[in-house]
């Protein structure tokens, strides 16, 4: 009976590790740099995310992809994997290490995008049409470089007519057949979970922090938990003995799919994509949905329990129409919106944070449809992933919107940091678009998303004094360059916001008193 309580307790103790994002100095958010190239990933943990609070990068898949020259080298390319060489679009092995380790050297953890469900698509042909150059056959399932051969792959185990998944509906097709027709490892393999594990291992020993698992949905949970299995710990040089790498499963569930995140949940955390998707129908005021009703927010909205989210207002795929959650995701092409998007989801303590650093790119709408939801990051003529020059006033240039940057999204990540661990607290709305909470005595924020002005005096939880709004401005010396909010020694404050300022929202926190 002990012996098993003990087997039971080690074994939680082992998979709740892969829950714990490892975050230093009381960081809490990470973001997407999606399709940076790893000197500037280098550098902006170094000059940006450590000194803004920053608490992880999820990268782009670093290993040897297929080079897809029509359309014009997609971002997706990256998705099909031909080799597990670390050579990629965003820089070769060694300035993937020099990046890790400059990170880690200033307490920002890496986060690797892992596509091991799959390699290339089954019209990848064959050749060395590879970013490094690694020979490959699709036509013949042959990856000699790692190597797989056709006995690597689930063809035999698929039973549709086309070999791809054709209905959701049906949990085997979703796991055994080609998801878009991308080439399906054989998981139950030994040999496979070995080549997959070695891979992981590798970023592992070289100081990542953890994984995004690419396509969750269709692997099999308990060949997921044997490749976990074989993870070796994190590297001792940046974190501590025994720590578990950080495990975030890409599962999409909406609901009304028999395959759900709870299969996933004892592995490590998954995205939660209801999050987003609702959030953006409430910004947005569709169906009827009121920023009012977000008192409950979180498992009250019947997300999955908290220990288990990974959260986002807008990812990769579904800010261009790929993915689930449709139109109602609000994305950098609304600002106004997505500062308060994100701000919301920074300011409330449901799940782990990500917040979302994308490219431009040429949006034509036919009917609908993004005809260009395949182009890549910025580059030049020769395909070269163009770097992130930095403008004087902090933001990016070149098409990279960085997010991140913004001055209200950034001050809404430091937001976090000082609340971490406060309970949500003080809730107040006028039953529609206006609502305001605070999270203990530490910080407290307010939206207006109304068509009117909101003009009230609220409890914030704060000790009386000067506080600085950090989204119209910051604290900047003994100043503030935003709205100055007065809060009495009986934590009550006056707000204000039109619905006509820059942005309809304020927060405080109790490192911008002044
Ligand atoms: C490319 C080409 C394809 C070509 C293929 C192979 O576009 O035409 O056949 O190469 O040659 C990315 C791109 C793909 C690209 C791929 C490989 O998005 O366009 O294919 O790289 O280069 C499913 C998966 C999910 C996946 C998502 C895109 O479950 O894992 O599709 N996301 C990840 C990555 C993504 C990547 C891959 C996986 C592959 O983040 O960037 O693909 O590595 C339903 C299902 C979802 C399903 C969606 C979309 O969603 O539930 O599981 O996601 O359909 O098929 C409502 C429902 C919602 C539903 C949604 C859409 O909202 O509530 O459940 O409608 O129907």
């Amino acid at each position: 009976m002990h012996l098993f309580i003990l087997a039971a307790a080690a074994l939680l103790g082992l998979s709740a590790a892969q829950h714990n994002p490892h975050t230093k100095h009381g960081r809490t958010a990470m973001v997407h740099l999606f399709e940076w190239r790893w000197a500037d990933i280098a550098a902006e943990c170094e000059r940006f995310l450590a000194p803004s609070g920053y608490a992880g990068v999820q990268i782009s898949p670093p290993h040897e992809n297929i080079v897809i020259n029509s359309p014009w080298r997609p971002w997706w390319e990256r998705y099909q994997p031909t080799s597990y060489n670390l050579c990629s679009r965003s820089g070769n092995e060694h300035e993937l290490r020099d990046m890790i380790s400059r990170c880690n050297n200033v307490g920002v953890n890496i986060y690797v995008d892992a596509v091991v469900n799959h390699m290339c698509g089954a019209s990848g042909g064959e050749g060395s049409h590879s970013v490094c150059g690694s020979w490959f056959s699709a036509n013949r399932k042959e990856f000699p470089t790692i190597p797989f051969t056709h006995w690597d792959f689930n063809d035999h185990k698929c039973r549709t007519g086309s070999g791809n998944i054709e209905n959701y509906g049906d949990a085997d097709q979703v796991r055994d057949c080609r998801l878009v027709g991308l080439l399906d490892l054989a998981m139950e393999k030994d040999y496979v979970r070995g080549k997959v594990a070695d891979y992981l291992n590798k970023l592992i020993d070289m100081g990542v922090a953890g994984f995004r698992v690419d396509a969750c949905k269709h692997m099999w949970p308990g060949d997921l938990s044997a490749v976990y299995g074989r993870m070796h710990n994190l590297n001792t040089t940046w974190f501590s003995g025994g720590s578990r790498p950080f495990v975030f499963q890409e599962v999409i569930d909406l609901g009304g799919e028999p395959i759900t995140s709870r299969e996933y949940f004892h592995l490590g955390r998954v995205t939660e994509f209801k999050y987003g998707a609702k959030l953006g129908t409430i910004f947005r005021k569709w169906n009827g949905e009121k920023l009012s009703y977000t008192k409950s927010w979180g498992e009250g909205w019947g997300f999955m329990p908290e220990g288990n989210a990974l959260v986002f207002v807008d990812n990769h795929d579904n800010q261009r129409g790929h993915g689930a959650g449709g139109a109602s995701i609000v994305t950098f092409w609304d600002p106004k919106l997505h500062k308060m998007a994100v701000a919301y989801m920074l300011a409330h303590p449901y799940g782990v944070a990500r917040v979302m650093s994308s490219f431009r790119w040429d949006r034509h709408f036919v009917n609908g449809k993004d005809q260009n939801d395949w182009m890549g990051p910025p580059s030049h003529g020769n395909g070269v992933t163009k770097p992130v020059p930095i403008n004087s006033d902090q933001t990016c240039g070149d098409g990279w919107v960085c997010e991140h940057r913004w001055r209200q999204i950034k001050n809404m990540a430091v937001f976090r940091n000082v609340v971490n661990g406060q309970p949500h607290a003080n809730w107040w709305d006028n039953q529609s678009n206006q609502v305001a909470f605070g999270r203990g005595n530490r910080g407290f924020i307010v939206f207006n998303n109304d068509d009117w002005n909101l003009d009230v005096t609220l409890n914030t939880g704060m000790p009386g004094g000067a506080y600085c709004d950090v989204i119209s401005g910051q604290k900047d010396g003994g100043g503030c360059t935003g709205k100055l909010i007065q809060v009495g020694g009986d934590g009550r404050a006056h707000f204000k916001i039109s619905n006509r300022d820059e942005d309809t929202f304020v927060a405080i926190h109790a490192e911008s008193k002044l």
